[in-house]
């Protein structure tokens, strides 16, 4: 049994063991990610990768998906780049022997890094592409909230350190121990080479990348030695392309997850899947999906549930995207979502029809997405042929967190998307709310530090918030969010207030109290937001199965919430902090008594 459905409900196991006593087959699949920064040649790669031309490749706008358009012959280890058509005197009995690839080329603008996330994946093998001709000497990144990137280093490093949060602990298989290489497998790529013109130069270049590489605290994820190539002259370096898709082919025999013994009526149903996509059709509903899984040759009863077990695996996998409670259509291809997050999260340079409107501002000041709007963007890439498929189309962006729906006071619903909202100063933002007044008291910060904090998770952990609590309005009846902050009202009068925010690596949270006369401390126990964060946060890693680290600190109210010093872990050994930014002292039990509801005990 595949180790996805091993993770599926006792039904879905159920349904799969019973499908699988009609007859199975191994399937072969190789999902490739192509990334890195802007302008690296990752587009160039792929297409030389399928032995193609480079002539008009322009800038990748959000994900360019080239699925099923390669198959490994597995026996003469052979790349085959035929078309779909010509493989239909193939049986489709012959998985076996031959492995399907699938190439994913991700965008490197930042813009898009907030949408990529949903796609990025365990079961995969990742093409990390450098250009050669570049500087590499800083290492680490810079504040993801901003986004900025100074030097190809950190590209670099935020690429291995995203990578990494979908490493899965594959502690138990005996060839992980033994060789100690971590999942999911990252190749090196350097390209451009053909542009350092000195020899020494360039041998010097590639040292020096492989030292880079090797000293990395993530440089377990990643199989061999680079490959330096160029993608301009690949007549000159056409073995250097055989080498490296013999080496995918190799990576990907030694994933754990390597070829999934199917029930047969199953790969036939993903065969019929397919012959849908290659006409082009991107999206069904759930009736017409009972129609083909009955209709195909390998028949699946509809009045059974064991198609929902297939469809459920097919999206764990990654080969579509159906959820059970919205299960009126099914996403067959991926890039059809991707077309749809394309309309709303992209890099200006693909919106300029748009950037002029009074609408796309409104957007970018307060996040606010119109109606009309959202019908504009729309038309931009997909053809959307109902009502029923737009709101369908709005409830999968809810269901990512791309957007979420807010009520004003007025009872007025709008669709709010965090990720497009300009960056305000948290100074700007507070200043508002008279924080500084004697009957105004502030927590301590609680803050959830994480070892890397991808982009867009704090988008997840602020929607959550937004669904639970009440967001404050502002003076305009605006609702108080912003790029990275949040702000809520947690009783009725508005006299206790939530500030949620993003720094680097860190989400953090203080609570404000507003009294009618003069209080030293904050008398409510928080300790309810606390444990809605913490869940959520797994929640989060669990939906996109991720798996990052995280530790819990307390900072006193007066500090920065965006400094790491002078904080004190919730559950550590130090039991007292003296606090420079404002000169006192604090206990851990002080702190505390905001965020946790039993007292801390002291040893
Ligand atoms: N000299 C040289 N130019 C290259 C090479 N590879 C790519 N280029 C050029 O670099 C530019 C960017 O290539 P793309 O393949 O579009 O880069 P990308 O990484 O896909 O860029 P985004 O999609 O914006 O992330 C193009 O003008 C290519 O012709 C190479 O090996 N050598
Ligand atoms: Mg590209």
């Amino acid at each position: 049994m595949p180790n996805v459905v091993k993770e599926m409900s006792v039904h879905d196991r159920d349904m799969f063991l019973k499908a699988a006593c009609t007859g199975t087959a191994v399937r072969y699949y190789i999902r490739i990610m192509i990334v890195g920064e802007s302008r690296v040649g990752k587009t160039c790669l792929l297409r030389r990768l399928m032995n193609e031309s480079i002539t008009g490749v322009n800038s990748t706008n959000g994900i360019n998906i080239e699925v099923r358009k390669c198959k490994i012959d597995l026996q003469k280890k052979e790349w085959i780049f035929v078309s779909e058509d010509e493989f239909s005197s193939i049986s489709q009995y012959q998985t076996q022997q031959y492995a399907d690839c699938g190439f994913w080329d991700f965008a490197g603008q930042k813009d898009f890094y907030a949408t990529h996330q949903t796609f990025l994946s365990t079961n995969a093998i990742y093409l990390l592409v450098v250009d050669m001709s570049k500087d590499f000497t800083n290492k680490s990144f810079k504040e993801m909230v901003e986004n900025k990137f100074d030097r190809s280093g950190e590209y670099i490093d935020f690429w291995l350190e995203n990578i990494h949060c979908y490493a899965i602990n594959d502690d138990n298989q005996a060839s992980v121990q033994q060789t100690n290489m971590w999942n999911p497998p990252v190749i090196i790529v350097g390209t451009k080479v053909d542009k350092i013109q000195n020899d020494e130069q360039k041998s010097e270049k590639m040292k020096s990348i492989i030292e880079l590489f090797r000293h990395h605290t993530n440089f377990n994820h990643i199989r061999g030695s680079p490959y330096f190539l160029s993608n301009t002259e690949a007549w000159n370096h056409e073995l250097k392309l055989k080498k490296l898709r013999e080496q995918i082919l190799e990576v990907a025999m030694d994933i754990p997850k390597w070829g999934d013994n199917l029930p047969t009526r199953w790969i036939v149903l993903e065969r019929e899947i397919e012959n849908k996509i290659a006409e082009e059709k991107y999206i069904i509903s759930y009736e017409e999906a009972q129609q083909l899984a009955e209709n195909c040759s390998f028949p699946i009863n509809k009045t059974d549930s064991e198609l929902d077990s297939f469809l459920k695996y097919e999206h764990e996998i990654g080969n579509l995207i159906f959820f059970d409670n919205i299960k009126r259509y099914i996403i067959l291809e991926p890039k059809w979502l991707v077309n749809i997050f394309k309309c709303f999260v992209s890099a200006t340079e693909f919106q300029s029809e748009f950037v002029d409107m009074e609408e796309w501002t409104q957007l970018e000041s307060t996040g606010i997405l119109s109606d009309s709007l959202i019908t504009k963007l729309l038309e931009k890439e997909v053809k959307l042929h109902s009502a029923e498929q737009r709101n369908f189309a709005l409830q999968i962006m809810e269901t990512f967190n791309i957007i979420v729906k807010h009520t004003n006071k007025e009872g007025k619903k709008n669709y709010y998307m965090p990720c497009m909202i300009k960056a305000s100063s948290y100074d700007d933002i507070i200043n508002k709310f008279n924080l500084n007044s004697s009957t105004c008291t502030r927590s301590p910060w609680f803050r959830l530090v994480f070892k890397f904090l991808p982009p867009a998770f704090f988008n997840h952990i602020l929607v959550t918030f937004i669904k639970k609590y009440v967001v404050c309005p502002t003076k305009d009846d605006k609702p108080s969010f912003y790029r990275g902050i949040g702000i809520f009202n947690l009783d009725e009068n508005d006299c206790q207030k939530l500030i949620v925010c993003l720094s680097k690596n860190c989400v953090a949270m203080q609570v404000w109290e507003f009294h009618h006369e003069e209080q030293q401390i904050c008398h409510g126990n928080y300790s309810n937001i606390r444990k809605h964060l913490e869940d959520n946060v797994d929640l989060i890693q669990k939906k996109y199965k991720m798996n990052i680290d995280y530790t819990s600190h307390l900072k006193c109210s007066k500090g920065m919430y965006d400094k790491e010093a002078e904080q004190i872990a919730c559950d550590g050994i130090k039991i007292k902090i003296s606090c420079s930014e404002h000169g006192a002292s604090h206990t851990l039990e002080e702190l505390r008594r905001t965020w946790f509801d039993v007292s801390f005990v002291y040893e």
